[in-house]
């Protein structure tokens, strides 16, 4: 009894032991090893950064790349952005929102209800015609919908949340 007892008390400690040594969980997400292009916070299952969500650029195109080909109010003629949608972000943030707010390096922020996220397949953009985006070229990531899909997107409503040089995200 004692033995079997104390064997008990021993594999806990070891769990234990471990657990302080490796506090992540196993949904957490794994830690960026480059720049952090992006910070999430709120109502996010996930996190690498106490209670926020961090990303490198690799870390965001890991979760998934999707293409928007269109015209757009910033750009002369058809081009291409790639990116992640944000239906993906949120399954790998844990989150299930009614909104996000995006906010921008320029203080700008917009609200984005999810609603939009599978309607219209909503990216989180780092490239425009396979290449990334600088700061001055409203990079390095930016939100991008499908402009001439459809009319309803050419209202201002929708430009006004097709934010630019977005360096943060709000779940709520
Ligand atoms: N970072 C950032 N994104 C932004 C803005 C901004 O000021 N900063 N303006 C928004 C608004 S209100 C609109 S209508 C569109 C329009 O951009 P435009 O000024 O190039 O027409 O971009 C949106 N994205
Ligand atoms: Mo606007």
């Amino acid at each position: 009894m004692f033995r079997v007892v104390s064997k008990l008390l021993i594999s806990l400690s070891l769990v234990l032991s471990g657990a302080l040594v490796h506090p992540a969980s196993a949904t957490d997400l794994p830690s960026p090893a480059s720049p952090v292009v992006l910070t999430v916070s709120g109502e996010i299952a996930h996190t690498n950064m106490e209670d926020e969500a961090h990303f490198d650029l690799p870390m965001l195109q890991a979760i998934g790349a999707e293409k928007i080909r269109t015209d757009t109010p910033w750009d002369e003629g058809v081009v291409t952005y790639e990116g992640v949608t944000l239906s993906a972000l949120m399954v790998a943030l844990g989150a299930n929102p009614e909104i996000i707010v995006v906010q921008a390096l320029d203080g700008y922020e917009a609200e984005i209800p999810a609603e939009d996220f599978s309607r219209f397949g909503v990216i989180l953009a780092w490239s425009r015609d396979g290449e990334l985006m600088p700061v001055r070229g409203k990079g390095p990531l930016r939100i991008m919908y499908p402009f001439d899909s459809d009319g309803i997107l050419g209202t201002e409503k929708y430009s006004a949340r097709a934010v630019w040089q977005v360096d943060r995200v709000i779940v709520k």
